[in-house]
């Protein structure tokens, strides 16, 4: 009886863990949006998460199709925001914004997604 019994407690406990009581941060909304065209350079770029995220640990970097960074001054991460100015009038193109954040129950997430400005 066991021998059936503890994969299905497992699978009860992993599926218990996806839910949001164990829920990492991850990525709620974005400005620009994920995937979004923009007519105008935008002046910075804001990831809001799902749970609040450390500031030492978390951080992102946006850059250019060609790969160099775009930012202008540092991140900074306030509660479950995190946010980085922009480099001021990007010419249009492809950008690619690449976070980490370690959320306040300890649990690393990490994800990149596109922007293109076309005016
Ligand atoms: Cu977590």
């Amino acid at each position: 009886m066991l021998r059936w019994l503890t994969p299905l407690l497992i699978a009860l406990i992993l599926t218990a863990a996806g839910g949001p009581a164990w829920a990492h941060a991850e990525l709620v909304t974005a400005s620009p949006r994920v995937g979004s065209t923009v007519p105008v350079p935008p002046s910075e770029v804001r990831l809001s998460f799902s749970e609040g995220v450390e500031p030492h640990f978390s951080g992102m970097e946006v850059t250019a199709a060609d790969g160099h960074s775009v930012t202008a001054g540092r991140v900074q991460a306030q509660g479950a925001e995190m946010r980085v100015a922009l480099a001021r009038g990007l010419p249009p193109g492809t950008y690619r914004v690449t976070w980490h954040v370690v959320s306040v129950d300890t649990h690393r997430t990490q994800g990149s997604f596109t922007f293109e400005i076309r005016p």
